[in-house]
Formats: C-alpha cells, structure tokens, sequence
C-alpha cells in the first residue's frame, strides 16, 4: 500500500517521515536517486519487518538551496513559505551571509523576515537593521531569555512553513523550543560555535501549536543559494527591482555601465551601501564557482 508523507527530518542515509495521523517512521529510499529533504512530501510503503521505504519524492512547490563547497547545487530544504534569517550581538553579525539569505528566499519565491535576537545582550545595530526595513522586510527584535518579541514572531510564522537559518550560535534552536514551549532541540554555548561545531546538526520540521510549521537548521559560516544564471542575482534584492527598468542597457550588472539607476540610486543615499556591496559579492563568488560565466 502507498502511503503519503512529509519528510520532517533528513539523516545520512534516512529520513524520519510523519503520516497522516502524526506517527513518524524512520524511512530509507527505494533508489539512490531519491533524494528526499526537509518538507518533502513523499509516497512510501512499509516494509513487513516495520521499516519505511521512500518510493517517490512529490513535486516541489518551492526549493531552498546552497552552493556546495565544489560549486555544486545542494538541496537544504523544499516547500518551505518562508525564511527567517536570525542574527545576534554574538556572534558578531556577518551581514553578506543575512543578505545571501534574503537573496535565496526571493530567488525561491519565498517570504522573509529578520530577527534581531539576543536583544537583552546589546541595543540593537539601528543602521544595519534599517537597511532590511527599506527593503521592505519585517525585523523583529527578540530575546529568549527576556521574551521580548516572542509573540509578535509566533504571529508573524502563523500560517506559514517557515526555516531558521543563519550562523551558529546566534540562537535559532532556542527560539524554537521559546516557541514550541518546550526543550525539543538541544541549544549550544557560544564556544563550541566559535570552534566551527554545530550544535543542531540536520534540519528537523516542528508543528508551533500558535500555527505553523518551523525548521530549525544547522547554523553556517558561510552560506551562497545556488545560481544558475548571473542577471538573476539582482532579483535577489528588492530594493532595485523598481529601478533596473530605468538602467540605460537592458543586461546592466549595475557596475560600471553609465547611466545606471541602481548606481544612481546608491550614489543618492536611497539604497544601502552595505546591500549593493554585497550584491557585487555575491555576483563575484558565483562567477568564480560557475566557470561557464
Ligand atoms: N543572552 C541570550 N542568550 C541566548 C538567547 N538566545 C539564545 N541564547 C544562547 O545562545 C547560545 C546558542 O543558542 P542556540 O539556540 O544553540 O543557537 P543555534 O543558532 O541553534 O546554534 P546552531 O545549532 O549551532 O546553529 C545558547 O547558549 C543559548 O542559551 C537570547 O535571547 N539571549
Ligand atoms: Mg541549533
Ligand atoms: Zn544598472
């Protein structure tokens, strides 16, 4: 008999896929080239000795992905609705890895927000996070230690599939046991973040019972989305979309073309520096990982 299911937890060579009723199974994969993620639905079968087995991975309404350190595409996550970028006092923000974020959440159609979590340790860097309110994003400042802004993100990931994401260490497991009122994931010290280990290790889907389903995700030191194609990275950033139209060439990069509106705009104060610089970088690390450019 096939069954239907959601992939609620990846592993090296498993999956752990929740039925209809709620019962989790722990699942391998029929073929290798099966390669059921995080929120996939899926059909499976059971085996007579009580295993699942993936037989078929359903089409993905939206996919997040990451260039792998050989410039490959890696999947981390599919039909997801949208992204929450967490950041923190500690560790120090890297503000390129917040905006390769928000540049994967709009090449993959979904919504996002940032949290400013760890508010109770320092005020809130105004300027960086006024960047992100221009271009059109929620911010929300948070503490779980305090509860500050707690219940205005649990509204904000009602109704939604949303994923944590961001670096190690700024608190993203801790937010989400806030959230699901209960120690679910296990939450690290700073240290062992500042030694390159990870303490949440794979994605893992969680039910909040305010509404909404939340991924909580191994934090990175670096993250880029796979892109295929370099006109596209501009999508990835709101705030220009109103002035590529108003560029002299069609194909403009927005790097030293003449008479470009983004530059202008820059030049203007009416985007932020920090974002265009990191729209170059990005589009600097693609070109060098996808040599056909
Ligand atoms: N002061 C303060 N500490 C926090 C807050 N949120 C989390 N922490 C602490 O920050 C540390 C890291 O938190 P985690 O939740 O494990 O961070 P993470 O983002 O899940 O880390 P990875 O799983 O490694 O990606 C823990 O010691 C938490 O107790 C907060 O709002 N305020
Ligand atoms: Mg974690
Ligand atoms: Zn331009």
């Amino acid at each position: 008999m096939v069954r239907r299911g959601l992939v609620v937890e990846r592993h090296r060579r498993h999956v752990t896929v929740e039925d209809d009723s709620g019962a989790r199974w722990l699942c391998g994969t029929a073929n290798r080239r099966l390669q059921p993620i995080v929120a996939d639905d899926v059909h499976w079968r059971l085996e007579p000795d009580g295993t699942g087995v993936v037989t078929e991975v359903l089409e993905r309404r939206t996919i997040l992905t990451r260039i792998d350190s050989r410039g490959r595409c890696e999947l981390v996550a599919a039909n997801l609705t949208q992204l929450v970028v967490v950041v923190a006092p500690v560790p120090e923000p890297d503000w390129l890895v917040v905006d390769r974020y928000l540049v994967a959440a709009e090449l993959a159609g979904l919504s996002a927000l940032v949290v400013m979590n760890k508010a109770d340790l320092a005020e809130p860097p105004v300027d960086h996070l006024d960047c992100y309110r221009r271009a059109g994003y929620p911010v929300h400042v948070t503490s779980v230690t305090d509860g500050l802004g707690m219940a205005a993100l649990a509204r904000a990931l009602r109704g939604e599939r949303s994923a944590l994401v961001g670096q190690s260490g700024v608190g993203k497991s801790s937010l989400l046991n806030a959230l699901l009122g209960d120690e679910v994931q296990d939450t690290g010290g700073l240290a062992k973040g500042a030694h390159g280990r990870h303490t949440t290790s794979s994605a893992v889907l969680y039910r909040l019972a305010s509404g909404g389903e939340l991924v909580d995700s191994p934090g990175v030191r670096a993250y880029a989305p796979y892109i295929e194609e370099p006109g596209s990275i501009q999508k990835g950033f709101p705030e220009f979309r109103e002035l590529i139209d108003r560029c002299r060439f069609d194909d403009c990069r927005h790097l030293a073309e003449p008479d470009c509106a983004v530059k202008e705009a820059l030049e203007a104060g009416e985007i932020c520096k920090r974002r265009y610089d990191s729209y170059l970088r990005l589009y600097e690390l693609v070109k060098t990982l996808i040599p056909r450019w």
